[in-house]
């Protein structure tokens, strides 16, 4: 199907390859092999060939003493990455035939992989994407984060509301990693700092190991690979202590690697509210030192004079989450490295850089003092002199990463940093005006734009087998590490036998996930309805609420007039909503039930309907994406950083509803505004919107429909056993409303209907669709990558070399 060329292997060598790896690492008869088993194998196939490639990228960095880039984040939102492997070597026919020829169901085996879940949303899965970029295009890199044993948990629904579960990806077997017991650094926490002939001295109370796993990233056709190394925490003094165990206290003898242990147990589940939680600091500073360390042992083993750091050390700070990375380079610079304060400092600044992705106040880290310092009483006296010489430099300014018996986590990255990055143009200036305006008066030249991306391999090549085969069969496959060249298809869009084509591509991707929800939800849809999607993090500035209430609304009018010529559409959400986020967490509850009602009213069923799939992942976004018709992305401008959502929708030929925030403003510039319906306020009238003090009132005032919804849910409609279940959202959308729900729900409204007027004329539609797909080529993550790569981290690519 895909047309993309093959590796040289056989597809007999490959079987033989499989079939070595189950009867020899596995123990296994092939009459005896289970799925798991056959899954093992085939990935230990695809896994010798990745090891060839990642042992030859990593000797030429070391022949070139390159420069490396170090990638530090809380958060590797990796998924599956069996088929990830096999698509980026080539392989996919040879491993199709050869488990064809041993008996198995080539995709059975390919859905037997966990997700890896190690991220929350969109940061983690950006971190992911920007790994495989790095190796596509040759630039040495290695990924630092932590091997959580425990990833975002699961997700199920009773009676509409969400469940959660532990996510177990480490119980089963777990082909890509390997151990490297060698790589091992101690972490200290909390005990007493000294002075002894001048120097000081940190002697830590407690400690933990860091022991390295290493997960080869393999780059399009194989020709690089880099190192995901994530950090698995482990007791110090040996897995227990005998004396307990001898003296019969078991537990209390298992006690320290218990406690070691949760460092590294679980991934936090709440992607933009800090949770201030000391685990929560120690996880971070677990993750920041093993890393540092890490760079440093390497960069000791290849030179011997410091002052080459910043040549051959590029570390970028993901968010503020490693953010401690500048104290703690500071402090080997100068307690254990001997360099004056001033120089270690201007040493780490020079290697270090930070990408903000929030503006939200809640998720900008800050840590009480009394806590940091009982933590981390050496980093406490670092930020201290790293203000005082901030200071000095800046005489006239009193800006501080310690203010109010806080460290400000926030403040700190961008004093420590060369380069701070935005995500998107509107966010990066927002950034300038908002957060950070007194720092970037001062520092006017230190604040950049990076506009996400995404990587086409994963999100076009291998999730949308059918409109990628399209694509390579009308430009060749160029495109896949080159996806500007998509813009070649754009002149075949008006041929009507081509425009079929694409058609029947997304015709078809519909056709495979509605016979999927029916199969594992028991929802039967009809996929010639218009499919509207939104899936992301259940948060109130992403407005699910807003979609649910359209649905609402509609489905009101609808009733109304059940016979008149309405377009069929089929509301899909997914999304996670963090444990303890209850407003969140009600959201999903109303659309659950919101979507009861209406998929059992006969009146509007074949025109409306509403469907909430459970446990919302990677795997599951590359299953959705290939088969919308509609991406939502109608985030309060404003909110949302820039969305990368977004941009995999529009990639596959989804037209966007959507405000202009984030990356959406750079999308419609890109795919043209006859191609995107827009609605809603932009930023600057968000903020005026809000000094009116009965802002909601006034809309709902305004809009009789928005009023009958919010009755219907306020009358019981969807919760008739239990009517005031929704008074917190009925009660904040007619009241406070600061994420403006109502004050945009008008024109909202008015651009669903034009979506639904265009849905009706299909060639109109499609060719908006291909133009989308046309035009999106620039939100690959291979240009944010490269533009990183020479505007922040001054690396260089030697896949050529
Ligand atoms: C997200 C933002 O919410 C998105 O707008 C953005 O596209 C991505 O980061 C990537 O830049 N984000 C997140 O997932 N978790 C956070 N803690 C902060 C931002």
């Amino acid at each position: 199907m895909n047309m993309v060329s093959r590796n040289t292997i056989t597809t007999d060598d490959f079987r033989a390859a499989i079939l070595r790896h189950l009867t020899y690492e596995l123990g296994k008869d092939a009459s005896h092999a289970a799925v798991e088993d056959w899954r093992m194998a085939l990935s230990f196939a695809v896994r010798d060939q990745i090891v060839d490639s990642w042992f030859a990228a990593t000797r030429k960095t070391y022949d070139a003493g390159a420069k490396r880039v170090y990638y530090l984040s809380m958060e590797f939102l990796i998924g599956r990455l069996l088929k990830d492997g096999i698509i980026n070597l080539r392989l996919l026919d040879q491993a199709r035939e050869a488990m064809q020829a041993l008996g198995q169901d080539f995709d059975t085996v390919l859905a037997d992989e966990p997700d890896a879940a190690l991220g929350n949303g969109g940061l983690g899965r950006l971190a992911a994407c920007f790994l495989e970029s790095l190796s596509t295009l040759g630039c040495p890199a290695y990924g630092y984060g932590i091997r959580y044993e425990h990833g975002l948990f699961r997700q199920s629904f009773v009676d509409g509301r969400q469940m959660e579960a532990p996510e177990t990806w480490l119980l089963q077997r777990h082909p890509w990693e390997f151990e490297r017991p060698e790589s091992r650094y101690r972490i200290g926490f909390g005990g007493e700092v000294s002075t002894k002939a001048g120097k000081t001295i940190w002697t830590p109370a407690d400690s933990v190991d860091a022991e390295a796993y290493d997960t080869p990233v393999i780059g399009w056709q194989g020709r690089w690979a880099n190192t995901l190394r994530l950090w698995s925490a482990v007791a110090s003094d040996g897995p227990f202590d005998l004396d307990s165990f001898n003296r019969g206290d078991f537990a209390g003898a298992a006690r320290p690697e218990a406690l070691a242990r949760t460092i590294s147990r679980v991934l936090y589940p709440d992607d933009t509210t800090e949770q201030g939680k000391e685990l929560r600091l120690k996880q971070e500073y677990f993750l920041t030192s093993a890393a540092l360390k890490d760079i440093l042992r390497r960069f000791d083993s290849e030179h011997d004079d410091i002052g080459k750091l910043p040549g051959k050390v590029a570390i970028q700070l993901n968010d503020t989450h490693p953010a401690i990375a500048g104290p703690e380079l500071v402090r080997i610079l100068h307690d254990e490295r001997g360099l004056p304060f001033e120089e270690a400092m201007k040493m780490a600044q020079a290697c270090l850089s930070y990408t903000n992705h929030t503006l939200l106040p809640e998720a900008l880290e800050s840590w009480p003092e009394g806590l940091f310092g009982k933590l981390l009483p050496r980093h406490l006296q670092i930020v201290d002199r790293i203000d005082d010489a901030h200071a000095k430099a800046n005489p006239s300014r009193t800006l501080s990463a310690r203010s109010d018996h806080q460290v400000k986590m926030g403040e700190l990255s961008f004093i420590m940093a060369h380069k701070v990055n935005g995500v998107s143009a509107l966010h990066t200036e927002l950034m300038k005006t908002t957060v950070f305006s007194e720092f970037h008066r001062l520092h006017p030249d230190r604040i950049i734009n990076q506009t996400n991306g995404v990587t086409p391999r994963r999100w076009l090549l291998s999730c949308n087998p059918r409109l990628s085969g399209l694509i390579t069969d009308t430009i060749g496959e160029g495109w896949v590490d080159d996806l500007e060249q998509l813009k070649g298809i754009e002149p075949h869009i008006s041929d009507a036998g081509w425009l079929e084509r694409y058609a029947a591509a997304k015709r078809d991707n519909k056709a495979d996930l509605a016979n999927w929800m029916a199969k594992t939800t028991g929802v039967k849809v009809d996929p010639a309805m218009m499919f509207d999607v939104q899936i992301k993090r259940l948060h109130e500035y992403k407005r699910q609420h807003l979609n649910i209430l359209e649905a609402i609304a509609h489905w009101q009018e609808i009733k109304a007039n059940p016979s008149a010529d309405w377009t069929p559409r089929l509301k899909i959400f997914a999304g996670k909503a963090a444990p303890g986020y209850f407003f969140a967490k009600d959201i999903i509850r109303l659309i659950n039930d919101v979507a009861k009602v209406l998929n059992a009213d006969t009146d509007t069923r074949d025109v409306l309907q509403v469907a909430f799939l459970p446990n919302y992942n990677v795997t599951l976004a590359e299953r959705l994406i290939p088969a919308a018709d509609l991406s939502e992305q109608i985030s309060t401008a404003g909110k949302e950083a820039s969305g990368t959502g977004n941009m995999k929708f529009a990639l596959n030929g989804a037209l966007t509803v959507g405000t202009l925030d984030g990356a959406n403003v750079e999308i419609r510039d890109h795919v043209g505004a006859d191609n995107f319906f827009l609605f809603g306020m932009t930023a600057d009238k968000v903020e005026e919107r809000r000094l009116i003090p009965d802002h909601a009132a006034q809309a709902i005032a305004a809009d009789p429909r928005l009023g009958a919804a919010l009755k219907a849910i306020r009358d019981g409609v969807f919760s008739p056993d239990e009517p005031g279940r929704y008074h917190n959202i009925t009660d904040n959308l007619t009241g406070p409303d600061y994420f403006l729900v109502a004050s945009d729900f008008t024109d909202y409204y008015r651009a669903q209907r034009e979506v639904d007027a265009a849905f009706k004329d299909k060639t109109h539609w499609m060719t908006m669709a291909a133009l989308n797909t046309a035009r999106s080529g620039w939100f690959s993550s291979d240009r944010t990558i490269t533009d990183y790569m020479s505007q922040i981290w001054d690396a260089k690519s030697l896949r050529d070399s």
